[in-house]
């Protein structure tokens, strides 16, 4: 199926990917009708997807087809920012606008005053960086350091057991307990909640450790509500516990582990009285977690990005990931932890981005997640940014300072996005690009083990294009000689990955090109680190980790307190600790355009105790401010007892413009970062709420 074939007259069904940010991956049938998408269905002979597809994605010719889909380049005429208007141009004048202006900035400022910015948007291997690194890298541009999601979770779990990798998510159904610890699976990881429902009804218990009694706290067995940022501390507690009540695997720790004495030490430090007062939670919550889980076999914890985003966010990772070492739960298939599964992958980035083609010294770096105190104070000055993939105008922390930036007359902005976001009123040069059913592209996967191809079901919308051929032409109108600038995004495809490597055998870019998707050469049912042999410089599970300790950082898990805490002298004026994680219907800001899904969201709404509504005055759906010394939106308060007092919870990523109030709740969240990583810190948030 994955080439074209026919089955009704003019009917046929083409194999896809789902390339939005979700560790899912969902393989697609795509069935297309006299040249246009009819439907898209989740593909039922690829296990992780058993053709069920979330609901943005089953919708989802209402957003290839969106009558505010872009389809021409356009130059901006007048202001920048919510109103702009724009004049359609033709792709060479728009490419030799481009080219023109940089080689303005290169002779004046140097390269590195041109700052690329792209996420996952698009998550293929070609849509999220191949052809844009290469022409980045060839023009000395500066560097972007991608920490707006999971760059600090990811180095936490890395120092402790050495890679993005964990438990094979299909064995999770035999396991007797799951502990899904920071993460809304039933919102943003449905196809793992299908495994954990299966366990379940075979017998497992199901604990649910979240701020907030989400869809997915509802369904499990028991609820922990903790205060945002204290998961380090409550894993500190539970190896407390373990360690005092000898619920330890002693021979996997001899045998599989480094530092044990020290982390002992550490934890001796962490009673459960201790533990209980810094998460907020009752101490025997605490004992009988530590007993439950140093008790039950085979014990699976799924954790997520939902605990990275504090101040100690790459710590909590880390802490969490030393857990089963203790109890031995990597002995069995269904037991250990998972982040995310994407470091199983044989990517060959140097292959796919060309980090060769970069001047020596290299550029300078960017974090991404400053780019609004960057594009106002960084030296020298930014005067050129590249925005694709991304919507930072509405997903950046501090709104202000990003808006401030973004408004700047002296920068030149270009936007290649499907639609005219938030971010595009801000382009001088505004881009249409393709949806994912008009290219070719090739995955790899967060959330399991599956590798996938997008073939594109229909030509491109107008004259959209994808990002390949985007940077494709635009290393021509640089001049850029270089023979990997013509290469195809077949070409791409079969650059991807090191086709050599044994999780690979058996396969190759035309088997998988006919067959749609395979899994990795992995062994089904097995256990990864049952006779050890981590990924760690070590090849254990490093309770001590000496990379930590050169890096300047604790070498030891440890608690490190949210930058804005409540015991802090900021929560005398601001004391609600607010977290704003993803609506169910929207997929960060893409789809949150869209009125099917506008109308199941109704309205921005923030979650608010009754005990915390009642102090305010603020009745149930009444309008109310919410606000700290960076900013303030305003939302729609639901009074319920699914947060716990003290603690906010507004649904997010809604479009400025299309919020009535012209904010949404990046207005208030900051751009420290996090201990580890260099990660956002969008949790970390102390706010007041008033009745409007
Ligand atoms: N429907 C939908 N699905 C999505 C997304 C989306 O926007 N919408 N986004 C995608 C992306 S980019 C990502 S990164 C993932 C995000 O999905 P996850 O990695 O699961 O992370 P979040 O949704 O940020 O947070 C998950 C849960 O953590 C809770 N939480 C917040 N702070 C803390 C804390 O300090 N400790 C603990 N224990 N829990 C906390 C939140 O209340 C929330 O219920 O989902 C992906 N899937
Ligand atoms: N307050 C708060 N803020 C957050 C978060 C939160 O939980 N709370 N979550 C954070 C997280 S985890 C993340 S990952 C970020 C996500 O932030 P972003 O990565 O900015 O994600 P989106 O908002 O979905 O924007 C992606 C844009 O890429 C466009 N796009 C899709 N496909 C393509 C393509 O092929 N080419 C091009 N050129 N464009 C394409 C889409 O139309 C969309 O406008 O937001 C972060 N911001
Ligand atoms: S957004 Fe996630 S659940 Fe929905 S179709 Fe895509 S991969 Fe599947
Ligand atoms: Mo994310």
């Amino acid at each position: 199926m994955s080439t074209p074939s026919s089955t009704a007259a003019g009917r046929h069904r083409v194999r896809g990917a789902c390339p939005h940010d979700c560790p899912d991956t969902c393989a697609l049938e795509v069935s297309v009708c006299d040249g246009r998408v009819v439907k898209v269905a989740g593909a039922a002979d690829h296990a992780p997807t058993a053709g069920v597809l979330c609901t943005k994605v089953a919708f989802y010719p209402e957003r290839i087809y969106h009558p505010d889909r872009l389809l021409h380049p356009l130059r901006r005429v007048g202001g920048k920012g919510p109103g702009a208007s724009f004049e359609r141009i033709s792709w060479p004048q728009a490419l030799a606008t481009i080219a023109d202006r940089y080689r303005q900035i290169i002779a004046s400022d140097g390269a590195e005053a041109i700052v690329p910015y792209s996420y996952a948007g698009n998550s293929g291997l070609l849509g999220y960086g191949s052809m844009d690194r290469r022409f980045f890298h060839r023009l000395g541009a500066a560097q972007l350091d991608r920490t707006i999601c999971a760059s600090a979770g990811a180095m936490g779990y890395r120092a402790s057991i050495g890679a993005s990798v964990g438990f094979d998510v299909e064995n999770v159904v035999d396991a007797r307990l799951i502990i899904i610890w920071g993460s809304n699976s039933v919102v943003s990881n449905l196809h793992f909640w299908r495994l954990a429902q299966e366990a379940k009804r075979r017998g497992a218990r199901l604990i649910a450790i979240d701020p907030c009694r989400t869809a997915t706290a509802d369904k499990c067995d028991q609820h922990i509500a903790l205060l945002p940022g204290t998961d380090s501390a409550l894993a500190l507690g539970l190896m407390h516990v373990l360690i005092r009540d000898e619920l330890l695997d002693h021979d996997y720790i001899a045998r599989h582990t480094l530092g044990f004495d020290a982390l002992k030490e550490r934890a001796r430090q962490y009673p459960p009285a201790r533990v209980a007062a810094i998460c907020g939670i009752e101490e025997a919550e605490v004992e009988q977690l530590a007993h439950e889980y140093g008790r039950t076999t085979p014990a699976a914890i799924r954790t997520n990005y939902g605990i990275n985003r504090t101040a100690g966010g790459g710590m909590a990772l880390r802490t969490l990931a030393c857990l089963p070492a203790l109890t031995g739960a990597w002995r069995h298939p269904a037991g250990g932890i998972l982040l995310s599964s994407s470091g199983n992958y044989p990517v060959d980035s140097a292959a796919l981005e060309r980090p060769d083609l970069m001047p020596r010294p290299a550029p300078r770096t960017i974090n991404m997640s400053t780019i609004g105190q960057d594009l106002l104070r960084a030296r020298p000055p930014i005067k050129a940014l590249f925005v694709y993939n991304s919507n930072p105008v509405a997903i950046a922390p501090h709104s202000a300072e990003v808006v401030r930036g973004f408004a700047r007359d002296d920068l030149f902005t270009v936007v290649h996005d499907l639609f005219q976001t938030d971010t595009a009123d801000y382009a001088d040069i505004l881009l249409p690009a393709t949806s994912h059913m008009e290219q070719l592209d090739i995955h790899k996967s967060y959330g399991h083990l599956h590798v996938q191809v997008n073939q594109p079901a229909i030509p491109p919308l107008g004259e959209a294009l994808s990002n390949t051929e985007l940077f494709r032409r635009l290393a021509q109108a640089m001049g850029f000689s270089e023979a990997c600038f013509a290469d195809s995004d077949e070409d791409l495809c079969r650059q991807a990955f090191d086709w050599n490597d044994p999780r690979l055998a058996g396969l190759s870019w035309d088997k998988l090109k006919a067959d749609g998707h395979a899994r990795l050469n992995l062994p089904r049912g097995a256990a990864p680190f049952a006779d050890g042999g981590f990924p760690t410089p070590s090849g254990k599970c490093e309770f001590h980790s000496a990379s930590l300790a050169s890096a300047g950082v604790d070498p030891l898990p440890d608690f490190t307190a949210p930058r804005e805490w409540r015991q802090s002298p900021l929560a005398s004026e601001f004391p609600l600790a607010l977290i704003t994680p993803p609506a169910r219907n929207f997929l960060n800001t893409s789809f949150a355009n869209s009125a099917r899904f506008l109308a199941q969201e109704r309205s921005p709404a923030i979650h608010l105790h009754p005990a915390d509504a009642a102090t305010r005055a603020i009745t149930d759906h009444s309008l109310v401010r919410i606000f700290n010394r960076r900013g303030e939106f305003h939302a729609r308060a639901i009074v319920s007892d699914r947060v716990r007092p003290g603690v906010a919870m507004a649904t997010s990523i809604w479009w400025r413009k299309l919020s009535p109030d012209g904010r949404n709740c990046n207005e208030v969240t900051s751009q420290a970062l996090t201990d580890i990583g260099g990660g956002a810190t969008f949790y970390d948030c102390l706010v007041e709420v008033a009745a409007l």
